[in-house]
């Protein structure tokens, strides 16, 4: 398993609507372990393939206090179950140490397939809701600050370049 680069803002990249995958095999399960190792290394809670430049949609997570529960979703849909809106504050991987409050639908219904390929669906809520929300909107090219005002975006995007800009300049 790699820890992969990841993507960050403005990265054009990260505007990418990603594709669907024809299935589930050894290559695809290789990308998900990647990613799973990414995600850990990064600290995050969740992972959209095109965070480390691929454009297929496959997301992973993991909400375990214990880190060792991690969670595949390959071609996933996302139906909100609900109209009621929730606010919390976000972050991103590709945003780095820029946190700001986003609304979206409280219960969710999720369809896809597992790390070995098969069908599954359940509902989510609370974080879980949130952040397979967060992935599926990485999959259509939308990143959370893109939610925010024009003011707030723009000052995060300069905060993240600088925020690079320093961390090469350090290595
Ligand atoms: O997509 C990503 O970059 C992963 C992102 C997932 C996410 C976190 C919080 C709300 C929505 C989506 C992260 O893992 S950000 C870092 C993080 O671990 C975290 C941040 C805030 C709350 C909980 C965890
Ligand atoms: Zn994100």
């Amino acid at each position: 398993m790699t820890v992969r680069a990841i993507l960050t803002v403005p990265d054009p990249r990260l505007k990418l609507v990603s594709k669907p995958v024809a299935g589930v095999d050894d290559d695809l399960r290789a990308l998900m372990d990647d990613m799973v190792e990414t995600m850990y290394d990064a600290e995050g809670i969740g992972l959209a393939a095109i965070q480390i430049g691929v454009d297929k949609r496959v997301i992973v997570m993991d909400l375990s206090d214990t880190r060792d529960r991690p969670r595949y979703f390959v071609n996933p849909v996302v139906t909100p179950l609900t109209d009621e809106l929730k606010p919390y504050s976000e972050g991103c991987l590709s945003v780095p140490e820029i946190y700001d409050e986003v609304e979206r639908p409280a219960r969710v219904k999720i369809s896809y397939l597992d790390y070995g390929g098969a069908p599954r669906e359940e509902i989510a809520e609370d974080l879980f809701a949130v952040c397979i929300q967060h992935e599926m909107d990485h999959l259509e090219g939308i990143v959370f600050i893109d939610y925010l005002s024009r003011l707030k975006r723009d000052r995060a995007v300069r905060r993240v370049q600088k925020l690079v800009k320093s961390k090469g300049e350090a290595a």
